[in-house]
């Protein structure tokens, strides 16, 4: 984790500090500012700025917050924590406040009684604010400026100043990394002088409710992964077995690296699944565009993706890789025009994959996800192409990922070691339909499916590259859809368990089914209610139960 430590202490009135390299970044401490503090974005240049060295550190105290309040919530459906203000202050890295998405959002602590604050740790999620100011206040209206920052890294913050008696602070967001975010904190510790604070309890006893380590905590702490080394593959995903797969979702490039993530590995190794599918993500312009890259802000670093492949074999569980290309401007990546030249950008940035695949013992490689526009067979001789290239360095079994209504169009199965489909067939056109109108639908696709396997000839295994549903009333209905806002919605865990279901129900009974990946989980264990993720929800228990029946 990344430390940034800032040292300030006031010398005649005058802020000072250490580790802030220019004079623009912080402003005249003790000037009083507009009750609403988002009005006040100008970065004032103070007269003049003296750096000396820290003073030396003083035994601090923790100082608990009794109450606070934030700006406002994230109402991404698939993104957004609970919208609880007091997440922060749970001494939990698996709890967080998320923000509106707008400049200015702010968090303000109470402490409850005026208490002398000296140092504040901020420990951002990856939603991170380069610039903010930290003001405190005795009434929650009129308020002082303790600092202002700018240039920051996110990571986890140290900021120590001089000593101020407050009873209140607020932390205010002057810019966003991702003008497409928010902000978002996992926690906030506030610290003063111990003989300026006293009662007040040490750090751990003021959590002692949490002192105990959780058992996904003890659990990370017996894998023991060796730097360099990479871990065997608990054995081949092999034809006869129910693949019992999740989509393990990442558009950022360390977080499947972080002990999040290690966390989230071990809860679903816990529920009973089997295989991990990874996304590796390149961006491509538009959909006329010959190039697809890695985007350095969102691509999952390979790094990332070799830790996240050493604790799922850690755990037990077998690995699908599978990248995809993402167009920047959001149109469908089945839309895709592609080109010789297309393929061959393509064909390079599979191979980086197959060669991560087979470096890290990977049990199965998804060659490419919904390239609808591409697979037909005006353009097989280039997949049978990339297909030879993939088999000369990767030696597992290869799996290709046909969007739901494209598989019967696709020019290359004879070449894969499994048909995949993301399966999001339309089920009825009711909103929480009765579990019997679900599991006809479910015979009624089998049906299909079975007899396109036997009038195509194709002799292969059918896996559900993915399959999910949104926790929403009529969900069913489109699976593909991406929910517009979250206000409009109704959450119905009955819907997205019963569709779960009754795939279970019909598919299990099919001899050439050989499992899914349910769409999606993420690394984040606090994701939002209506989105797909099954975690904590009705669907879960479903999923975990047949997870365990089965093989
Ligand atoms: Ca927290």
């Amino acid at each position: 984790m990344k430390i940034k430590k800032i040292f300030l202490c006031l010398t005649l009135g005058m802020l000072v500090f250490t580790n802030v390299s220019c004079a623009e970044k912080v402003s005249e401490a003790g000037k009083a500012i507009a009750a609403n503090p988002a009005e006040e974005k100008a970065i004032e240049t103070p007269a003049a700025v003296k750096e000396v060295q820290p003073q030396p550190q003083e035994e601090l105290a923790y100082l608990k917050v009794e109450a606070a309040s934030v700006s406002g919530f994230d109402e991404t459906p698939d993104w957004a924590p609970r919208p609880d203000p007091m997440a922060p202050f749970d001494a939990s890295l698996e709890t967080r406040w998320s923000s509106a998405y707008k400049e200015g959002e702010w968090i303000c602590m109470d402490f409850g009684k005026p208490k002398t604050v000296s140092k504040i740790v901020i420990k951002w999620e990856q939603a991170y604010a380069p610039s903010f100011e930290i003001l405190s206040s005795d009434d929650n209206t009129t308020w002082s400026r303790v600092i202002l920052l700018a240039d920051q890294n996110g990571g986890t913050n140290e900021i120590s100043f001089q000593p101020v008696t407050t009873r209140y602070i607020k932390i205010v967001g002057l810019s966003r990394v991702n003008a497409e975010w928010g902000i978002s904190i996992w926690e906030i510790e506030a610290y003063g002088p111990k003989d300026k604070n006293p009662g007040e309890l040490p750090y751990d006893q003021a959590f002692s409710g949490k002192k105990e380590k959780s058992a996904l905590e003890k659990k990370r702490e017996e894998i023991n992964l060796i730097e360099g080394q990479i871990v065997p593959s608990p054995g081949p995903i092999v034809n006869t077995e129910f693949q019992k797969g999740i989509n393990y979702t990442s558009w950022s490039t360390n977080e499947l690296k972080s002990d999040m993530s290690d966390y989230s590995l071990i809860y679903l190794s816990q529920l009973g699944v089997g295989e991990v599918a990874l996304m590796a993500v390149y961006y491509q312009d538009d959909v006329g565009s010959n190039k697809m890259y890695y985007d350095e802000k969102k691509t999952t670093s390979d790094e990332s993706l070799g830790h996240a492949i050493n604790i799922i074999h850690s755990l037990g569980m077998k690995v699908m890789l599978k990248p995809h290309v993402d167009l920047v401007d959001e149109e469908a990546r089945s839309n895709i025009i592609p080109s010789d030249e297309w393929f061959k950008n393509y064909k390079e940035f599979i191979l980086h994959y197959a060669s991560l695949a087979a470096k890290y013992n990977v049990e199965l490689l998804c060659i490419g996800t919904e390239l609808s526009n591409t697979t037909h067979e005006r353009w097989k001789a280039q997949w049978l192409d990339v297909i030879k290239a993939v088999r000369k360095v990767y030696n597992g079994p290869l799996i290709y990922a046909a969007n739901w209504d494209e598989y019967d169009t696709v020019s290359f199965w004879n070449e894969m070691d499994y048909i995949g489909m993301d399966a999001y067939f339309p089920l009825t056109n009711k909103n929480n339909p009765p579990k019997e109108e679900l599991i006809a639908a479910w015979n009624k696709q089998a049906d299909i499916l079975e007899k396109w396997l036997e009038t195509s000839g194709h002799n292969k295994p059918i896996v559900f590259t993915e399959i999910g549903y949104d926790t929403v009333a009529g969900s069913n209905k489109q699976p593909w859809r991406i929910l517009p806002t979250l206000a409009s919605q109704v959450e119905s865990q009955d819907e997205q368990a019963n569709c779960l279901e009754s795939l279970f129900m019909v598919l299990t009974n099919r001899p050439w089914f050989k499992g899914f990946y349910w769409w999606n989980y993420f690394p984040r264990p606090d994701i939002g209610p209506l989105g797909y993720t099954l975690r904590g929800k009705k669907g879960e228990k479903i999923l975990s139960e047949w997870f365990k029946r089965l093989n």
